[in-house]
């Protein structure tokens, strides 16, 4: 039966070696529950690291380890110590994480974890590609694992492959700074589905792959190699369930049930007087803590009536203590605390009660219930799943979250009280606004929130990616069935062997010739002159050239080729051996009043430029910016496909190139034309481009039609690139 196998840093698990014996109990994080449905319930596995390094587990209780981890359905990757230091400490940690949120200032670029990084990322490849059988589907997840998808695919290249980066992805011109960018983005790639939390951080993304690796970017899909990759976003939710029903119970609870935190919280709560103000995170420099007790201090110096009426409880769970950035901001929030406590306190009030450590499942519970306030003011945050979780424990839908507008939750949650974090007078009015805010209001946003969080819980989310991981399966499957493989080029090549009268329609640009820079610099090298020439010698062989482009140009790279050639989509032709002739009798009246619309595009769009045929006028932006040129080229043409609707004109959409002309020719019009003039019995067309979309679905559907490129097409069979169109003509030229 096909499984899926989850890949991640750390596997769901808490392994203790004691007493020479291994145990293993699961943990029960956010990730692990949204993935339960496909891990446990549908045979899955999950292959990660258990968080001991080679050197802490004893050699003869290895095999107990694996044993362990294989009774949850985890295989473990076995890391060590060195490991750990230079990918996880060093590349994902002080690289990746910083420069990602944006912290260029704590990012390094270190060569050698660098390296490590590459190494651990084979490490995880080797275990996933042993473990890996076919129509089996694989999901991997974060930071930490970039560079698999592409190390998978390149030796399973049938396997399905999803990735779901957790962290913002940051803008082109952050994530250009990374020497290994190029690296990183063609491991991404691997994956036939990339998800991110946020549409922002998808555009992001997009945007460098556009700019970095220059590849083609169609709305949500990238055309790498032979396959086509989609991008799309999924905001993670919670276990919604799990923690309302933890608030129930908690709330049912008496007094001696009750943990010996709530007791304590209790006899706060009971005498009524202070408002609790809760936050929750990772002691991490991501997460605005520093700030977040300046503006608090801000708060009270500047509303000094709320002094001993508030206070702020806040948890701080240790993380990566061995990067130095994280034991500074240690020292700074341990500073910060100390000196605010020690200005405001009183006999009777303490203005901030910090824990650093971890807490038990329960006693979060407790500390989100009992607070009425919850302050997250990340710097940034690629989802934030404290704020999720604090709204779903507010059962009588009282207390009011305040969120910094840098986390991807804020996304979704509007209804919540938005800041930016480095503004302290904005979350300082908002302190006071949260605190004074009446319940029904609190009620009515709360309401709205916890049916949104409820319905977009986390399984959700682990359902909606791997439906889309589905879809995409479907979707690049529809495009492979077309490959020109062997098998499928000798049943044609049979074909044109046996046929007695056939005719070749190529098109120009992007199918014989590749593309360059300057269109007039694209005149067919000697080679091609060549190829061409022997095709048309051919016996009982039609040779047309098919193009938009005009009919001088092509007249004069043709002139010694005695081939037909048809110009700017059929209005012109030259037949074998004859002049130049106008086959439709087009209008060109339109031209002078179209022709200003796209000056002033060529003004705002640098590296665009006119090109004026006979009967239609292009604007191409090859050489813009390509986010630009996209963005500039739907403007121009929803603009002209208005103007120019009551006009008989239509606006072609081509490789890099709008162009403008009578909607009533096309180069579809132009081979219906050739093919019945004569009795064909081979038939064959190929081209790049949308224009030549018309001719495959024009052509008889014994027509072989080949698309150049993977992409939607009514073609029959699709070639990679121009070198192919070339070598698939050679083999005519061989089979006589
Ligand atoms: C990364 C991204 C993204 C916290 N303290 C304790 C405890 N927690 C739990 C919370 C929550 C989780 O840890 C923290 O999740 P966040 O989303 O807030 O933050 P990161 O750890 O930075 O996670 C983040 C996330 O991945 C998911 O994609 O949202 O943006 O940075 O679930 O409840 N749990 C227990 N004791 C604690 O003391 N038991």
């Amino acid at each position: 039966m096909a499984k899926t196998i989850i890949v991640s840093n750390r596997l769901p698990l808490q392994l203790k070696i004691e007493n020479k014996s291994v145990t293993a109990t699961a943990s029960v994080g956010g990730l692990a529950t949204g993935m339960k449905s496909v891990h446990r319930d549908s045979n899955g596995l999950w292959i990660g690291w258990t968080g001991l390094v080679e050197e802490d587990v004893p050699s003869d209780l290895a095999d107990d380890v694996f044993e362990a981890a294989i009774a949850e359905q985890c295989i473990p990757v076995s890391l060590t110590a060195k490991d750990i230091e230079g990918f996880y400490y060093g590349f994902s940690n002080r690289t990746i994480w910083p420069l990602f949120h944006y912290f260029m200032e704590f990012t390094e670029f270190e060569k050698q974890s660098w390296q490590s990084y590459k190494e651990v990322n084979e490490k995880y490849a080797e275990v996933v590609l042993d473990n890996l059988e076919d129509d089996d589907t694989v999901w991997v997840h974060d930071y930490q694992l970039m560079l698999l998808p592409q190390l998978i695919k390149r030796e399973r290249p049938d396997v399905s492959i999803g990735f779901f980066l957790h962290i913002p992805f940051p803008s082109y011109e952050v994530f250009r700074t990374l020497p290994y960018r190029e690296e990183i983005l063609k491991g991404l790639l691997g994956a036939d589905l990339i998800g991110f939390h946020t549409y922002d951080y998808e555009r992001h993304f997009l945007s460098s792959v556009s700019r970095i690796l220059r590849l083609d970017v169609s709305f949500n899909s990238i055309t790498f190699r032979d396959r086509l990759v989609t991008v799309n976003s999924y905001p993670m939710g919670i276990d919604y369930e799990k923690f309302e029903n933890a608030a129930i119970e908690h709330n049912k609870k008496n007094t001696q049930d009750k943990s010996e935190l709530q007791r304590r919280l209790d006899s706060h709560l009971d005498a009524g007087d202070t408002k609790m103000i809760l936050s929750i995170d990772r002691l991490d420099y991501t997460k605005g803590i520093a700030n977040r007790i300046r503006a608090y201090e801000y708060f009270l110096e500047k509303y000094p009536e709320f002094k001993e009426k508030v206070r702020l409880v806040m948890l701080a769970v240790p993380s990566r203590s061995n990067v130095p950035q994280y034991q500074l901001l240690k020292k700074e929030v341990d500073e910060l605390v100390g000196r605010i406590n020690g200005k405001f306190s009183t006999v009777s009030w303490t203005p901030i009660w910090y824990f650093y450590r971890s807490m038990p499942f329960p006693n979060l519970i407790d500390l989100y219930t009992s607070c009425d306030v919850a302050l997250l003011t990340p710097i940034r945050d690629g989802m934030n799943l404290v704020a999720k979780e604090y709204i779903a424990t507010r059962t009588d839908k009282k207390g009011v979250l305040i969120l910094s507008e840098m986390t991807g939750a804020a996304q979704e949650m509007n209804e919540a009280l938005l800041i930016n974090p480095n503004n302290f007078e904005q979350i300082a009015d908002t302190l006071k606004q949260a605190i004074e805010m009446p319940e029904s209001e609190q009620v009515k946003r709360n309401n709205i929130l916890q049916k949104r969080l409820k319905r977009y819980n986390v399984e959700k989310w682990a359902r909606d990616f791997m439906t889309g991981l589905e879809e995409t399966k479907e979707k690049s499957d529809h495009v492979k069935a077309l490959k020109l493989n062997p098998t499928r080029q000798e049943e044609m090549l049979n074909a044109y062997s046996e046929s007695d009268h056939r005719i070749l329609f190529l098109d120009y640009d992007g199918t014989l010739r590749g593309f360059v820079n300057n269109p007039d610099d694209a005149s067919p090298d000697e080679a091609l002159l060549e190829l061409i020439d022997q095709l048309q010698q051919q016996q009982n062989t039609e040779v047309v050239i098919i193009s938009g482009r005009d009919r001088n140009t092509l007249g004069t790279w043709w002139k010694k080729i005695p081939i037909t050639l048809i110009a700017e989509h059929g209005v012109w032709k030259r037949e074998k051996g004859k002049n130049w002739e106008v086959t439709e009798n087009v209008k060109k009246d339109w031209m002078p009043n179209i022709r200003p619309i796209l000056e002033t595009y060529v003004d705002r769009t640098p590296g665009t430029f006119i090109e004026e045929k006979n009967y239609s006028l292009a604007w191409h932006y090859r050489n813009a910016d390509p986010e630009l040129g996209e963005m500039r080229a739907n403007e121009l043409s929803t603009t002209l496909k208005e103007l120019t609707s009551n006009h008989e004109l239509g606006v072609l959409d081509g490789n890099k190139v709008l162009e403008i002309k009578n909607s009533a020719i096309n180069k579809g019009k132009a081979v219906t034309k050739e093919i019945f003039k004569e009795d064909y019995t081979f038939i064959f067309s190929i081209g790049d481009d949308w224009t030549d979309e018309f001719m495959f679905e024009e052509l008889p559907d014994d027509a072989y039609t080949v698309k150049v490129g993977i992409q939607q097409t009514a073609a029959k069979y699709y070639v990679d690139d121009t070198e192919s169109v070339r070598k698939l003509l050679q083999s005519f030229v061989d089979a006589g």
